[in-house]
């Protein structure tokens, strides 16, 4: 007879339990977390249904970045917008689909800013692929209304980071400050995000790269140098590293977190700054590695992790995943 596991914890037990550590915790940033799991939820919602009520196809609009709007994209993101306002503990929320920080100042008591891609990789929505939403929450300097200044830090002040990738279940993984990464899958019948991967550690190393090779044309070329390391057998003990490229950051950052490797997205000759986002792609995602024991460098070798974005939508290359991994990035690419 299969024992049933009553074990079951789920987000919301956690975040409770979390705030119970902190005896000084008002609430206000579980209540925050609690609108960002309701936009979870929605999000998942409609991507569940997106091809059955022709929710897929552009939405004949663009965005700050230039990106073809997305139907899909414009819902996740007014279901975002629509969450952090409606949780009155959010100041100011920057979003890749809006060109200008948005300043909830209704909210007089908000301390919390929260920078987010409502759908990344939603270029791949109509094939199926799986996409997600990254986020990260800043708490407000002290005396600030909530400017978009209170984003423009180093993701070393970030508080809380993470992602929810929607995929054959939607799966959450989130992490707190210089605390543990914890993974979440989403239970339909019940509605709830379940603790399915507590303390998360990624592989100290793996023979996995994930990086767009079509752009290896523009790269410097010492990182054409490394990639073309990991293909050579005899430097890698007689097996060349396997290559996995979805398209899609969230679900490129799953599997190298879940199995190990490395997932890059250089600087290069076309993209001098990178294509990816520091607020609310690289940043978040290099919180979420770090505590995991992996590391994250943009491409002049610096900790992502301390790179201080000059705007609210500034790019950076970026390399993260298992620690030996970057360890090995870092020996090919001298420090700038
Ligand atoms: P490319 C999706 O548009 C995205 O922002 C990330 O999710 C993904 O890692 C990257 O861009 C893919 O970019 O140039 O390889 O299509």
């Amino acid at each position: 007879m299969e024992r049933v596991n009553t074990e079951i914890v789920t987000l919301t037990r956690f975040l409770t339990e979390e705030q119970a550590k902190h005896k000084e915790a008002t609430g206000d940033f579980t209540l925050l977390c609690h609108a960002l799991q309701f936009s979870f939820k929605s999000i998942a919602y409609y991507i569940r249904r997106a091809t059955l009520i022709n929710l897929t196809g552009l939405a004949g609009s663009s965005n700050i970045t230039g990106d073809d709007q997305k139907k899909l994209d414009v819902i996740g993101n007014d279901i975002f917008i629509a969450a952090m306002r409606s949780s009155g503990k959010c100041a100011v929320l920057v979003s890749e689909e809006e060109e200008n920080a948005i300043l909830f100042s209704e909210h007089e008591g908000a301390r919390y800013a929260v920078a987010c891609d409502p759908i990344d990789g939603s270029s791949n929505l109509d094939a199926g692929v799986s996409v997600g939403t990254i986020f990260g929450i800043h708490k407000l300097a002290e005396g600030s209304k909530g400017t978009k200044e209170d984003l423009l830090k180093p993701g070393t002040e970030l508080i809380a980071a993470g992602f929810t990738m929607y995929g054959a279940s939607a799966q959450l993984v989130i992490t707190m400050k210089e605390g543990t990464v914890n993974g979440f899958t989403m239970d339909t019948s019940l509605g709830e995000f379940i603790l399915t991967h507590p303390d998360m550690r990624i592989p100290k190393k793996r023979a996995i790269y994930s990086v767009n090779e079509g752009n290896s044309h523009y790269w410097a070329d010492e990182t054409k140098a490394y990639f073309e390391s990991l293909k050579n057998p005899e430097l890698n003990g007689g097996k060349p590293y396997s290559a996995r490229y979805i398209g899609s950051m969230v679900a490129d950052a799953y599997r190298t977190l879940l199995y190990g490797g490395v997932f890059a997205y250089p600087a290069d000759k076309k993209s001098p700054k990178g294509k990816l986002r520091i607020l609310y792609e690289c940043a978040p995602m290099a919180m979420v590695f770090e505590n995991a024991g992996g590391q994250a460098l943009n491409s002049r070798m610096e900790r992502m992790m301390e790179v201080v974005p000059e705007s609210i939508h500034d790019k950076s290359g970026i390399f993260m995943g298992s620690y030996d991994e970057i360890e090995k990035v870092k020996s090919f690419h001298k420090s700038k």
